[in-house]
């Protein structure tokens, strides 16, 4: 009897696992490719850049000498800057956004530039400071400078 549970409950252990790998492997081949812009003195982007990786993403890390006109090239203004410029399937995503935003941007796919977290504020991916949290909206942004909020984070 004892044989028999343990032999099932491997089998329900070697199952998950291999659903577990297929589910990652096929979630990583359906997003498209991060190409994330910084300063080169910037190191909360690369904290930003293991958020992105651990969320499925590839990312290509390229440091830019002038970081803010490379922005403004983007459409990104100074009120919606932070410091590292991402862009992901057309989408320019601009400072510390949480993935399931870009994510959801993705599969949305709206008429927009790009979503962007201004400033850096505490407690966004890349920005962990403890248990500290500034509450903050990730904006959606289009060419003709209208800005909304994509999602609301309160705390
Ligand atoms: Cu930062």
């Amino acid at each position: 009897m004892n044989k028999i549970k343990r032999l099932i409950i491997s089998w329900i252990a070697i199952a998950f696992i291999v659903l577990l790998a297929t589910t990652s492997s096929a979630q990583a081949a359906n997003l498209p490719e991060a190409i994330m812009y910084r300063d080169p003195a910037c190191t909360c982007c690369g904290s930003w850049m293991k958020h992105l990786q651990s969320q499925g993403f590839s990312v290509k890390n390229v440091p830019v000498a002038d970081i803010f006109a490379f922005k403004h090239e983007q459409g990104v203004t100074d009120d919606l800057a932070s410091c590292h410029t991402a862009i992901i399937d057309g989408y320019v995503v601009e400072g510390h956004v949480p993935g399931d935003d870009i994510k959801r941007l993705l599969a949305q796919k709206p008429d927009i530039t790009g979503i962007a977290v201004p400033g850096m504020p505490v407690g966004t991916p890349g920005m962990e400071m403890g248990s500290k949290k500034d509450s903050y909206a990730v904006v959606s942004f289009d060419k003709q400078g209208q800005t909304k909020v994509f999602k609301q984070y309160s705390f």
